[in-house]
């Protein structure tokens, strides 16, 4: 993985694009949505750039409520016969009603299933002087991971830098003037928490201490000010700096959670000691470091569709122009904010991203800001390996590594089963057992998806001691789980899954289909790892018997997809999921090359569902689109995310996607969308430009990856291919594809090929 990407940075060297990657406003965030994130994977803050009250609102990714717990009904598999037998003979009703009595998970004291993601606080400058302000902008610097804001006051001209870094742990605001000494404000921490406490710590620091009303954590966040000449003092709880030429405050933040059983950490010490890491240092030291630390990962990649005068905009009129001014370059830069997004909420080492990525306001976010595995956390992480951010799918494994332990214990007490398994939720306790209701929470699935995300790395990035140490004993272990929990379907005769449903709609059934696709996807993959790795002789015999008797796709009375195992579908449905169309995207087993027919079925089941939708399954059906090589459609979706969140779809000021209020799965399924636009190789091909709408006739993108370990720079023009570069990081044969021309390239490891528009090798 190291190889690939170093290759890909190297690859990429001297061709930063002249895109502006920036979003801007000419005047301050009022709502949440019209803030600005940043964030290092642990830390994220919304920069809201007020004049006079600047607010910084924070979260650190551990804050939640809950406790370490075991969320299992110890012998729920005494009634799994039951459930299913009642579903068998169509007593769904009653298989309901026991489900719900006898096969949900256990709640918490607060009567809680899972627990909550929670903010941690505030800061807020108290500015002097503002009254008078002209030319002000605020903004986020997409190329160097930092938001500002300027104006002039009597004559001064003012700025604000705020960014997170990684490598310091801290939240940064810079604050400089044009003229000497003009720096005065009052700055001061608060937090929604009712038990919290603000206290002095010494002559320039103040600190925050919280803890969450439902559960264990404790965190605490200390804030420290140096100015430059002028005066600093303390009085309560504010700190205030007087006629200073410059000032840097430094914000840090850590909690008790040590892991997901232990909540013993100390974050006083944590907190002092990320303090002490700051001495010796200066700001112009801090902030060099954070920029070359964020763009080893953002400058692996760079997309050009061109541009038009629309770039001159701010955001939000960009957003309400978008659809009459078609400017290409925004797309690019939504793209670019999905990438910035990902290694702002995942960097290595940290928790994956939740529902909100690591950006929360509320005490009781919808949904609980958690992870939901029916679709939400696997979206957050479609950009990983297409756009080049392979180390920020990390923290991604980190989880399923650990939600194959607490699975574990889930398997045996619903299913009397070995293997693991994690239904349609998680949080930071790693929670695997049913929850909410039996009519959504029991879907079984989970934790194969995931798999699929293991799989994937390796295919992207050949990294075989990965596949070995790391994902196959996971993958395995999954496949166990579903090798005991298939049964007989009476009716068919095929092997099928229940008790679980189609997520969220049609109730507790046996047989969704889309667990068939997945179940088959995982015992692929598994039987191919095992081959890979030269083991397991028997397992994989086993795994291809049961794989042949898993129910196979339908096609039914309208030409759909089947979503179930009867013929049921009602073609006016327009329900949010797509889950049956898993096999055609994120999986593979539907394509035009190999089931031409069932491609065509699930575009139809795709066109009755039809295109109105908010967030993440918008961002599903862009990436669907693109599957089916329609890039017209695509666009057309693309237009509808890229549009102002008014009624509902579409995306807020700050570009954050619209599922009332905001979820962030969606701006990762638009950017992995535009990405499959633009390549796919998930089959054994790798395609270009599959799914180019007329919209983007010309274009140049850099740093895109395929599987089998290679790295792409594709440049069209006139809606035509013009040159092909590619890299091979691990000396696979690529079949490249155009249109109808193809070329088998055998590669050699670490070697660089470029070819022209008609795939004819140049160099
Ligand atoms: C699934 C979706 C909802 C929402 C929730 C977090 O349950 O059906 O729309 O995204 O996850």
């Amino acid at each position: 993985m190291k190889t690939s990407f170093f290759a890909a940075v190297f690859f990429l060297a001297n061709t930063a694009s002249a895109q502006q990657l920036k979003l801007w406003y000419k005047q301050p965030a009022e709502k949440w949505t019209e803030a600005l994130p940043i964030g290092n994977g642990r830390i994220g803050a919304m920069v809201f750039g007020g004049l006079e009250k600047d607010r910084i609102q924070f979260n650190e990714e551990t804050l939640w409520t809950g406790y370490p717990r075991n969320y299992n009904r110890a012998g729920a598999y005494h009634y799994l016969d039951t459930i299913r037998q009642l579903l068998f003979e169509g007593k769904q009703k009653e298989a309901d009603a026991l489900a719900e009595k006898e096969f949900l998970g256990l709640k918490s004291s607060d009567g809680n299933y899972q627990a909550d993601y929670q903010p941690f606080g505030d800061l807020w400058l108290q500015v002097a002087n503002t009254a008078t302000a002209t030319n002000y902008k605020r903004e986020l610097d997409l190329s160097n991971a930092i938001a500002s804001t300027v104006y002039t006051a009597t004559g001064v001209d003012y700025k604000r830098e705020y960014f997170v870094s990684q490598p310091q742990q801290l939240l940064v605001l810079h604050l400089t003037a044009s003229k000497k000494g003009h720096i005065n404000f009052e700055t001061s921490l608060s937090s929604l928490h009712r038990d919290s406490l603000v206290k002095k710590i010494n002559d320039t620091s103040i600190e925050l201490s919280v803890k969450v009303k439902n559960g264990a954590l404790q965190g605490e966040s200390y804030l420290t000010v140096r100015a430059l000449n002028g005066r600093v003092s303390i009085d309560g709880g504010t700190i205030k700096i007087i006629n200073a030429d410059e000032a840097t405050l430094y914000l840090s933040a850590a909690t008790s959670y040590r892991n997901y059983t232990d909540v013993s950490a100390d974050p006083v010490l944590l907190c002092a000691n990320t303090m002490k890491g700051l001495q010796g240092k200066t700001y112009v030291q801090l902030k060099a470091a954070h920029i070359k630390e964020y763009q080893h990962y953002f400058n692996t990649f760079s997309i050009d569709l061109g541009k038009n005068n629309s770039e001159q905009l701010p955001t939000n009129e960009r957003i309400e122009k978008f659809a009459a001014s078609g400017d290409p370059s925004f797309v690019s830069l939504y793209l670019q904010y999905g990438r910035y997004l990902l290694i702002s909420a995942s960097r290595p080492g940290t928790r994956p991203a939740n529902l909100q990525g690591i950006w929360n306001d509320l005490l009781s976010p919808p949904w609980g800001s958690k992870y939901t595995s029916n679709i939400n956390a696997e979206m957050n992480y479609w950009p990983a390996e297409l756009l080049n951010l392979s180390p920020m799918h990390q923290p991604l494994f980190g989880m399923i590594e650990e939600l194959s332990v607490t699975g574990r214990q889930t398997a045996k007490a619903y299913y009397n089963a070995p293997g693991w398994v994690l239904h349609h939720n998680t949080d930071l306790w790693r929670g695997t057992a049913p929850i909410n209701a039996a009519n959504h929470g029991i879907w079984v699935s989970g934790g194969a998806w995931l798999c699929h995300h293991l799989w994937e790395h390796y295919l992207f990035t050949q990294d075989k001691i990965f596949l070995q140490n790391k994902a196959y004993p996971i993958m395995k272990e999954a496949a166990l789980f579903f090798n005991a929990f298939l049964v007989k379907d009476p009716v068919s005769g095929y092997l099928i899954s229940t008790p679980s449903n189609s997520p969220e709609q049609g109730g507790l059934v046996a047989g969704p289909t889309m667990d068939h696709e997945i179940i088959r996807d995982l015992f692929k993959n598994t039987m191919a790892a095992a081959a890979l790795l030269g083991i397991d002789q028997s397992l994989r015999d086993t795994l291809q018997d049961k794989y042949k008797k898993i129910a196979p796709l339908t096609i039914g009375r309208y030409g759909q997809l089947q979503e179930w195992m009867q013929d049921v579908d009602d073609t006016s449905n327009k329900h949010r999921h797509v889950s049956h169309l898993w096999a055609q995207f994120p999986g593979n087993e539907i394509n035009w090359e190999e089931t031409p027919d069932l491609m065509k079925a699930a575009r139809q089941s795709l066109i009755y569902r039809g295109d109105a939708a908010t967030g993440w399954s918008l961002g599903w059906k862009i990436n669907l689109w693109a599957r089916f090589k329609d890039g017209n459609h695509t666009y057309k979706l693309i237009q509808m995310l890229l549009s102002p969140a008014v009624t509902g779809a579409g995306s807020y000021p700050n570009l954050f996607d619209a599922h009332p209020p905001f979820q962030i799965d969606g701006n990762f399924g638009g950017a992995a969308g535009i990405g499959e636009m633009l390549l796919q190789s998930h089959t054994r091909y790798i395609d270009l430009l599959p799914a180019l709408p007329a919209a983007l006739p010309n274009g140049d993108v850099k740093g895109i990856c395929a599987r089998g370990g290679f790295v792409l720079n594709i440049k069209w023009s006139i809606a035509s291919l013009q040159r092909v570069e590619i890299i091979s990081n691990a000396g696979q044969t690529a079949l490249l594809r155009y249109g109808s021309k193809q070329i088998k390239l055998p590669t050699q490891k670490g070697k660089h090929y470029v070819l022209d528009g008609n795939l004819q090798l140049i160099q």
